[in-house]
């Protein structure tokens, strides 16, 4: 451990838990064991993921279907992944024998030299950090991208590095000390994992960390609760908005054009950018913003504008069938996802929600309804889904997502907008958005074929 960056961060002969063994908990225990630390790995599955990678490791204690709390006091240092909350008994026992919270965010940073920008938000992080890995590609800068748009941060280290672009979620977060990136931005604040914290403001706070963490402050002034924890602004902060001209990054008009503008300086029209819809201008503009932060020439980073269209699963465009268009936006997993993506298109709508709510207020879904002609919900959640919707549009319960497309089919009519973004996460059915969403696109498709 002597000339390792670590010993900083963990001291003289450190014993590690990692709780936990999907893709944070196996890339923490990698690196672990490769700087020599003593390793205890537990996971509530009897079969986590990660499970055989962890026995081939060597070194790592292993226990799996439950968290024996006697265990967890025997470490040093407790990293909790980010789908472990830190509420639970045995873990708050661990921290209170005196082991050290830290996460992998915490090692990442530890190790890495290159400058690292991170992005943070309740909607359009993964697309932002997506995009200014791209602005650092097409400017010919090595760069990783990732954290939790996978793959998990320390999986990244890289010594041929020379930018890192991390998504952060509020788990993340809320567990991370010392991060000491270039730049931090925080594109939005809407209700989200209201299952985990304990209120909007504990949730706002958590996503304030970073902020704290970074050189480099890039916030969205439309966002009152951002701006709020950017304390109105001030020094080191850029800004970026759809509707104040005098944010750092802003649109204007000019010649009968919307464009993308700095400080008053019109640089791409908005037409030029491959992304659609309204809220992907404001990741546009965040993501000038964090690339101005890391050096990346304009030239680039507009050429990525050009070319990038957005990441599968968020309002991408499947099939036109008899005049009727299929989105599929399974990674709306939360109301302000779900609402920007109904604002984005034209309607009429047919949309397809439901899942696991982790236990949102639906209802600003109610001054969408005008554009639905009929929403069809499945899932957990339905139910409640519904008696927010009722008194705005059609509503039909059905079981699952199959239901649900082969409902939208005998609704939909020519010129209607079949939609699936949930405002839920999946988990209550599937394994993950990307397998629901996978699994709308092939029963679209599969039905397109026979057509
Ligand atoms: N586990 C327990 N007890 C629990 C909960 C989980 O033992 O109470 C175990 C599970 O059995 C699992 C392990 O913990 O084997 C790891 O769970 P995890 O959910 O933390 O999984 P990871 O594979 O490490 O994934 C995490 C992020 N997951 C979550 O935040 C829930 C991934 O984000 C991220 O890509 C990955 O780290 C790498 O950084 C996913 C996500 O859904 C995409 N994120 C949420 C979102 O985007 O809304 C925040
Ligand atoms: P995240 O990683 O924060 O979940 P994504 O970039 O994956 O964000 O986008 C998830 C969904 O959120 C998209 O499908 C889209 O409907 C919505 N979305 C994306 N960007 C924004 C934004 N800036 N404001 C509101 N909603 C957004």
């Amino acid at each position: 451990m002597k000339d390792d960056p670590l010993a900083n961060l963990l001291g003289e002969d450190p014993r590690v838990a990692v709780v936990g063994m999907g893709s944070t908990g196996v890339s923490a225990l990698r690196f672990l064991r490769r700087h020599g630390v003593e390793c205890l790995a537990v996971d509530a599955r009897p079969h986590p993921p990660g499970l055989d990678e962890v026995r081939g490791l060597g070194g790592v204690s292993v226990f799996t279907g439950g968290f024996p709390e006697q265990l967890l006091t025997w470490a040093t240092h407790v990293l909790v992944s980010p789908g472990v909350p830190l509420e639970r008994r045995e873990i708050r026992t661990a921290l209170e024998h005196g082991a050290a919270l830290i996460s992998d965010i915490d090692l990442f940073s530890a190790v890495v030299s290159a400058p690292v920008v991170a992005v943070t938000g309740s909607n359009g992080k993964s697309t932002v950090t997506a995009l200014v890995a791209e602005m650092a590609r097409q400017a010919g800068i090595a760069v990783r991208a990732g954290g939790n748009l996978g793959p998990a941060a320390l999986d990244l280290v890289d010594p041929d590095c020379r930018l890192y672009v991390l998504e952060l979620s509020s788990f993340q977060l809320e567990r991370t000390r010392r991060l000491r990136s270039l730049a931090g931005a925080v594109l939005n604040i809407t209700p989200d994992h209201l299952d985990r914290h304990r209120d909007l403001s504990a949730y706002a706070a958590v996503k304030g960390r970073l902020l704290r963490m970074s050189r480099w402050r890039v916030v969205n002034a439309d966002d009152p609760r951002v701006m709020q924890l950017a304390g109105g602004g001030g020094e080191r902060t850029l800004t970026f908005s759809l509707r104040s001209p005098t944010a750092t990054w802003h649109l204007l008009s000019r010649d009968g054009k919307i464009w993308l503008a700095r400080r008053g300086r019109a640089l791409i029209a908005a037409e030029e950018v491959a992304l659609a819809g309204e809220h992907n201008l404001a990741n546009a503009l965040a993501a000038l913003a964090l690339a101005e932060t890391a050096d990346i020439p304009l030239e680039a980073a507009c050429a990525a504008l050009r070319t990038f269209r957005g990441l599968p699963h968020r309002m991408q465009p499947v099939a036109r069938i008899d005049g009727v268009t299929w989105i599929n936006d399974s990674k709306g997993t939360n109301v302000g996802a779900t609402e920007a993506a109904i604002r984005g298109l034209a309607g009429p709508l047919i949309l397809l929600a439901g899942g696991d709510g982790k236990g949102a207020d639906f209802s600003p879904l109610r001054a969408c309804g005008h554009k639905i002609k009929a929403a069809i919900l499945f899932g957990r959640d339905r139910q409640r889904l519904a008696s927010v919707l009722e008194p705005v549009t059609e509503t039909v319960l059905v079981e699952d997502l199959a239901e649900a497309v082969s409902a939208a089919r005998h609704l939909a009519r020519p010129g209607d907008t079949v939609l699936l973004s949930p405002a839920c996460a999946s988990l209550d059915q599937f394994p993950d958005y990307r397998a629901r969403g996978d699994l709308f696109e092939s029963l679209v498709k599969r039905w397109q074929s026979a057509a």
